[in-house]
């Protein structure tokens, strides 16, 4: 059988992946057919919805490569409804308690570990199991990332990442350098940030759970990836776009 998300995960090299907000399935599928580990699908702040992030489920398996979605804050039920979709992992925003976590992991886990409901007829389909057998392998299958981007997520960051079904934690280092600063600046590169940031994966490392964040360029994604984060997620596809843009008018005007 081929490796689970996790296990890539936990192979070694960090994962780089693609982060996807524009409304359309088409653009998911087109990234993943890019060199990315995986794709992101970011339903908090993108504008993709949800059945354009469900029809892209499919085109982004068809490339051969992991799909995640990140689901709006608190949304757990569209958590579930994207694992029986058939996507291999989800980023739940502003996880800012142990509460939090736990309803998070109830959704994104079968029992013993948590409640998630059965229905996964998209997952059964693009992994070829049968029911038994996705029943007992789902749960490691999948992988439930929790967002740390509070002062509060980072106070109590070892007991979330002790709540049975979190896999790993996901930094959002914007809405947690505003954290930081009292509101004062959104800069994610600044030198307390990056303490922060050190801090959270050396926790993670001794808890053995994975670690995630979101780099808002190719440079930063490269600078954490060699920090030892398990998965860094490039955004955005717009920043992409924009980019490429500049750069072909800019090759154009060239003397
Ligand atoms: C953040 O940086 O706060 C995120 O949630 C990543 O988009
Ligand atoms: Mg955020």
């Amino acid at each position: 059988t081929n490796p689970s998300f996790s296990d890539l995960l936990k192979a070694g090299t960090p994962l780089l992946t693609a982060w996807c907000g524009i409304p359309n399935p088409v653009v998911p599928g087109l990234l993943a057919r890019e060199e990315f580990d995986a794709v992101v699908m970011d339903m908090q702040h993108g504008s993709i919805d949800f059945a354009a992030a469900l029809q892209a489920v499919p085109l982004i398996a068809a490339a051969g490569k992991p799909a995640l979605v990140r689901v709006p804050v608190g949304d757990f039920a569209s958590a579930s409804r994207f694992l029986d979709a058939g996507v291999s992992g989800v980023i739940a925003p502003m996880i800012n308690s142990i509460e939090d976590a736990r309803r998070f992991a109830s959704f994104t886990k079968f029992p013993p570990v948590g409640q998630r409901s059965w229905g996964a007829y998209g997952a059964l389909s693009l992994s070829g199991l049968d029911p038994s057998a996705y029943l007992r392998r789902a749960n490691d299958l999948t992988v439930a990332f929790a967002m740390v981007e509070t002062r509060e997520a980072l106070g109590i960051l070892d007991e979330i990442l002790d709540v049975p079904g979190i896999d790993g934690v996901f930094i959002g280092p914007a809405d947690l350098s505003i954290a930081l600063s009292g509101g004062k600046d959104v800069d994610p590169a600044s030198v307390e940030l990056d303490r922060a940031l050190d801090h959270v994966l050396a926790r993670a490392k001794a808890a053995r759970k994975l670690s995630g964040i979101y780099a808002p360029s190719g440079v930063r994604a490269g600078e954490l990836a060699r920090k030892g984060f398990n998965m860094v997620s490039i955004g955005s596809d717009i920043s992409m776009l924009r980019a490429g843009a500049q750069a072909s008018l800019a090759a154009a005007q060239r003397e």
